[in-house]
């Protein structure tokens, strides 16, 4: 694994014009012919070589224009072929077979078998572990794809593009021929063939164009795909409506495969998903689960804008395609379903997942300028936070202008393979504004912290803000510049309405934006009638982190008045913290533990307000996680002690709001046949959330029991069952429920990570032994990468007490497990064990015992890059 760095990009020598590819499947030896047409790239030197990468390949032929090509004309090894002597102006051909083995494919990148299906996975670098190729994302084709394969195995042979043709090749074997027109890089190639079942539908584009629509899913499943179709619809609407951006093939496809490495992936014209993000119905999906197919299906398709038609000159610029569609999938949710329960779901998403990889040692800018392994950079800073950079852009320059910026970037760079830097520019030239302190958003990893201080002087009329920003030190990058961040914010009166200064000074205010661009910097409401109390960074207009002293009574009248839900729910969340961290101190320091009263009466006011919908009021009730307040305390942590001051706290709640809660467990039942709508999605949450304060009140699994034998859905049936286990591990309701969840679901994969994962995020130090004994039931399959996620992966990220035990023993599991993975499948490995990204905030006992953990995965010797990449840089 070598370094590579962006500064040394330069474009290929040759230029390839047009791929052809041939694929005779066999299960352990599949033939591959791919045909690739070049031209040397003008002014490029006569000696330049043609280089193409490979992965573990094998080179069985090579043709020049049809002829062998001398052994003395070309080097090989199973990571790179070169080429010498290519003509000087004449296209040319080559053609390179290879032979590969896609049962033994176990890393699932490249081509491999799942459940009897051939399917490949070629972002990022995938495609060079089936031909030798350009694989890089500069380099546009369009393709034609043969597939051969005995007939009987394969009805259903599938490539990017629209279908030309297929038939019988010869006795037994059976062909099918795709062409895709669009020029695209190899890792949006695709081929899935074997027996599969299929759901079909249309779609009538904005120009009037019909597509044909198709969901592939293993026989017998087929109506458990319905939801994931209707999303696609609605998909394929909102991306015309919102961005203007229409389909461009006769037919697009998506297949589900139940072993996969991510969550799915945006081949041209033929996606390829993890199946737990297609299949659902009632009986076996959470409203969760609809919601994430909802979001996964939307995203893979708005990647063919976003993605596909533009695509990234290089890995550096992952956030150019990734960042932009999670913001176009978040929108597109929060379209569909309540804008501001989208909104804090998502700002605690990225809370607890990318504030903690900003704040420790894998950090890195959402547009990095180096990597080891690129398979290491999906990571939750170039999505998610890449989303609130484009987020940000749009609220720096309103929605007419970002329109703008958008179709300028659609219409000057379609058809290419573009830099961060394009992007942005089109948002300059759209709308004229200088976006290059805006742009270290990109440059400068790192959470900024913006500390604010406020001053009202009656006399004047006058309310002062004072700001000041620091970005803290991250690996790498120790001196950071100011940068723009913009704050939405309300000052809000007495009486509930918000003030309208007549004047500000200071710094530009667009809006209700206040635009924070020195280090520190003041600013000066004039007209400010009574003293307000300041709301800011409402709805999160900025990624940041801010300290902001407000009394628990200014915290209030934001949770009582703010019109921004969002800023709403900011106000509880730093209402509830300081009660959370007050508590984890108490219960280390085996203090009584207590609760302002004041902040458990805001809660509960929310709770029971009717004019909130249901899922605000459920999100108001769910305090901060485990991690959430680790974060917050910053160092020096303690998992039992935090989560023993959260239990306390929950209790508290619970005693106090019993007639609350009782009250919203009986009005918030949803009666009538199922429907994932957000409306009795949100129903079911505030029901089950009082479930859960009802349980601490009452001390007893009887209504949790209860609630799970008479649930007639899989929300509330899995809500039940996780209050079960989570709150009384060893009562026999506990046993029961759990016996019978598996009797009733034994055979169905996503239903079993379900049973797999509840037991794994049962809290305490019992965790470990039951997460071992697990291992040893023959339901848990290590090659299953979501089996492996539901078990190992889930103790390790989302059961602070289990795996964070005082004598190390989870973290000498985990090293263990991560071992033992890696030889098989390096990517999935690497993941998992990011869930030890934040080790240092441990107090000095874990912490020790996390250092020697991943101390003994380092000095193996037999690393895969991906692995060595994680755990150098976090022991650095
Ligand atoms: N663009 C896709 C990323 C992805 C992926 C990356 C590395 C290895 C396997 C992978 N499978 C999918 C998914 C997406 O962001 O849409
Ligand atoms: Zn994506």
């Amino acid at each position: 694994g070598q370094i590579v760095h962006l500064a040394d990009y330069r474009p290929t020598d040759f230029v390839l014009e047009r791929v052809d590819l041939t694929f005779e499947l066999d299960p352990t030896n599949t033939k591959v012919d791919a045909r690739l047409i070049f031209h040397r790239r003008e002014g490029v030197d006569l000696s330049a070589p043609l280089v193409l990468d490979g992965d573990e390949l094998t080179l069985s032929g090579l043709l020049l224009d049809q002829n062998e090509v001398p052994a003395a004309q070309y080097d090989v090894t199973p990571e790179s072929l070169t080429i010498r002597d290519l003509p000087a102006e004449s296209p040319f051909e080559i053609t390179v077979t290879t032979y590969i083995n896609p049962e033994a494919n176990s890393q699932l990148m490249g081509l491999y078998r799942t459940n009897g299906i051939y399917c490949t996975q070629c972002e990022a670098e995938g495609f060079r572990r089936i031909s030798y190729f350009p694989d890089r994302p500069d380099v546009l084709a369009p393709y034609t794809i043969t597939i051969i394969g005995d007939k009987a195995a394969n009805p259903v042979m599938l490539s990017n593009g629209n279908f030309l043709g297929g038939a019988g090749y010869d006795e037994g074997r059976a062909f099918a021929a795709w062409f895709d027109p669009h020029p695209k890089p190899s890792y949006l190639f695709a081929l899935v063939a074997g027996d599969l079942g299929v759901v079909e539908d249309t779609f009538v584009t904005m120009s009037e164009r019909e597509v044909t629509l198709k969901i592939y899913v293993e026989h017998g499943k087929e109506a458990r795909a319905a939801y994931a179709m209707d999303a696609l619809k609605r998909s394929m609407k909102w991306d015309e409506e919102r961005f203007g951006r229409e389909y461009d093939l006769d037919i697009f496809m998506i297949v589900a495969v139940s072993d996969f490495n991510m969550g799915a992936m945006e081949n041209k014209g033929l996606n390829v998903f993890n199946d737990k993000y297609v299949l659902a119905d009632p009986e076996i999906a959470t409203d969760q689960d609809y919601a994430n197919i909802e979001a996964i299906i939307a995203h893979e398709y708005f990647h063919n804008w976003t993605g596909n038609r533009i695509t990234c000159r290089d890995w550096f610029q992952l956030c150019l395609k990734e960042g932009l569609t999670v913001y176009r999938d978040h929108e597109f949710s929060a379209d569909q379903r309540s804008r501001a329960v989208k909104r804090i779901a998502e700002v605690r998403h990225l809370k607890s997942e990318q504030f903690p990889e900003d704040a420790g040692p894998l950090a890195h800018p959402v547009r990095p300028t180096k990597y080891r392994e690129i398979n290491n950079f999906y990571t939750t800073t170039v999505y998610e936070k890449g989303s609130e950079v484009t987020r940000m852009i749009a609220t720096l320059l309103g929605r007419d202008d970002f329109k703008a910026g958008m179709d300028l970037y659609f219409e000057r760079h379609d058809g290419q393979a573009v830099t961060v830097e394009d992007f942005v520019k089109s948002f300059e030239d759209a709308s004229g504004r200088d976006l290059t302190q805006f742009s270290l958003w990109y440059h400068q990893a790192g959470t900024p912290l913006v500390t604010v201080s406020s001053d009202y002087d009656q006399a004047s009329g006058t309310f002062k803000l004072s700001l000041e920003q620091m970005i803290p030190a991250t690996p790498g990058q120790t001196a950071k510049e100011p940068m723009h961040i913009p704050l939405s914010f309300a000052l809000i009166l007495d009486n509930g309405s918000p003030a309208v200064p007549t004047k500000v000074a200071g710094g530009e205010v667009t809006g209700d934006v206040l635009h924070l661009t020195e280090r520190r910097q003041s600013f000066t409401f004039t007209g400010v009638s009574s003293r307000p109390v300041l709301s800011l960074n409402r709805s999160f207009s900025a990624p940041i982190n801010l300290h902001l002293d407000q009394t628990p009574a200014d915290l209030a009248h934001i949770a009582r008045h703010d019109t921004d839900l969002f800023a709403r729910w900011q106000a509880l969340t730093d209402l509830a913290l300081p009660n959370l961290m007050h508590a984890a101190r108490d219960a280390r320091d085996g203090k009584e533990i207590t609760c302002d009263p004041s902040f458990v009466a805001a809660l509960l006011e929310a709770a029971g307000d009717e004019t909130l919908e249901p899922a605000f009021r459920a999100q108001a009730l769910t305090l901060p996680s485990e991690a959430d307040i680790a974060r917050e305390l910053g160092g020096n942590n303690d998992p039992d002690a935090i989560h023993a001051g959260r239990d306390a706290i929950l209790s508290e709640i619970a005693k106090a709001g019993t007639k609350t809660f009782l009250r919203l467990f009986e009005d918030m039942k949803v009666d009538g046949a199922f429907t994932p709508d957000a409306a009795s999605a949100g129903k079911r949450s505030l029901r089950n959330t009082a479930l859960s304060y009802l349980t601490y009140a009452e001390g007893t699994p009887a209504r949790a029991a209860a609630a799970f034998a008479s649930a007639d859905n899989m929300t509330d049936l899995a809500q039940a069952l996780a209050v079960l286990a989570h709150r009384f591990p060893d009562a026999p309701e506990t046993t029961n429920a759990l016996a019978t969840f598996l009797a009733r679901f034994d055979g169905n994969a996503l239903v079993v990570d379900k049973w797999f994962s509840t037991q794994a995020t049962i809290p305490g130090a019992g965790a470990l032994a039951r997460v071992r004994a697990l291992m040893e039931n023959p339901r848990f399959i290590a090659t299953n990468p979501n089996r492996v996620r539901s078990l190992i992966g889930t103790f390790a990220f989302g059961n602070p007490t289990g795996f964070n035990r005082a004598d190390g023993e989870g973290y000498r599991f985990l090293a263990e497990q991560i071992l033992a993975i890696d030889p098989r499948n390096p990517q999935l490995a690497a993941r998992i064990l990011t869930s030890m990204r934040s080790w240092r905030s441990l107090e000095p006992q874990r912490a020790d015992h996390a250092r020697a953990a991943l101390t003994t995965i380092e000095q193996t010797p037999t690393l895969s890059t991906d692995v060595r990449d994680i755990v150098e840089r976090m022991l650095k």
